[in-house]
């Protein structure tokens, strides 16, 4: 089964609430990222931890091992599942938030390469390779991989293994769920549910695609 995982980039309490509350039956678990914990705060997450899905905190964390492990402890602590961090800060920055993840019953996905156009400039030429090479080198659960490049996707899924892919950039930025199917253990999806006139129907449409 394919994962839908909603990113809930909304930005307050009572939208956030209103979209999760249509989408929960229909979704896998949700993202969290900082329009909405800056719009509302960290506690908020206890809010909707409610809804019984697990909660992803995608703070891209990226900064020093003593940093990232402060980061990664608030988000456990808040009650969050799984934290998302880059893997360009080397293995001692990645290692501290996988551990801080693991001592917590939770997991870490590094980020591989990124789904905008832009990533290419930076990602590509090997770094996005290495760095799914230490995430399975490191032991974190899994890789972002961009929707919006099957084919780079690929590449990355022969490098980790049986290790998960979360992919960002179906509807809005052009991927599409079925280019994906059999490559991924998550998709990952935005506005084209949160934006839509009708969030739930939007994320009921990828119901062929989770079964
Ligand atoms: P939509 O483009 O609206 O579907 O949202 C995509 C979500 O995935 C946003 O929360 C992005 O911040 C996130 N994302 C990407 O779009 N691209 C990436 O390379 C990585 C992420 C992420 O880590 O989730």
């Amino acid at each position: 089964m394919t994962a839908l995982i909603l990113a809930l980039d909304v930005e307050g309490r009572e939208e956030a609430l209103r979209v999760a509350g249509l989408c929960a039956p229909h979704i896998d678990a949700i993202k969290v990222g900082y329009p909405l914990v800056l719009s509302t705060g960290l506690p908020f997450a206890r809010e909707l931890a409610d809804f019984g899905l697990p909660l992803i905190a995608d703070f891209k964390v990226a900064d020093i091992p003593n940093t990232n492990i402060l980061i990664a402890r608030q988000v456990f602590d808040h009650g969050f599942s799984a934290i998302i961090c880059h893997g360009f800060c080397g293995s001692d920055s990645v290692r501290a938030c996988t551990g801080v993840a693991h001592d917590a019953g939770g997991e870490c996905y590094v980020v591989a390469e990124m789904s905008h156009p832009g990533a290419e400039e930076f990602f590509h030429g090997g770094t996005a390779e290495r760095i799914a090479a230490l995430a399975a080198w490191i032991g974190a659960d899994g890789i972002i991989a961009p929707a919006t490049r099957p084919d780079r996707v690929v590449v990355l899924r022969q490098i980790i293994g049986e290790k998960k892919i979360y992919s960002p950039g179906v509807g809005a930025q052009g991927g599409n769920a079925e280019s994906l199917a059999g490559l991924v253990d998550g998709i990952i999806v935005g506005r084209q549910i949160y934006g839509a006139p009708d969030p739930a129907a939007a994320a009921m449409q990828f119901a062929p695609f989770r079964r």
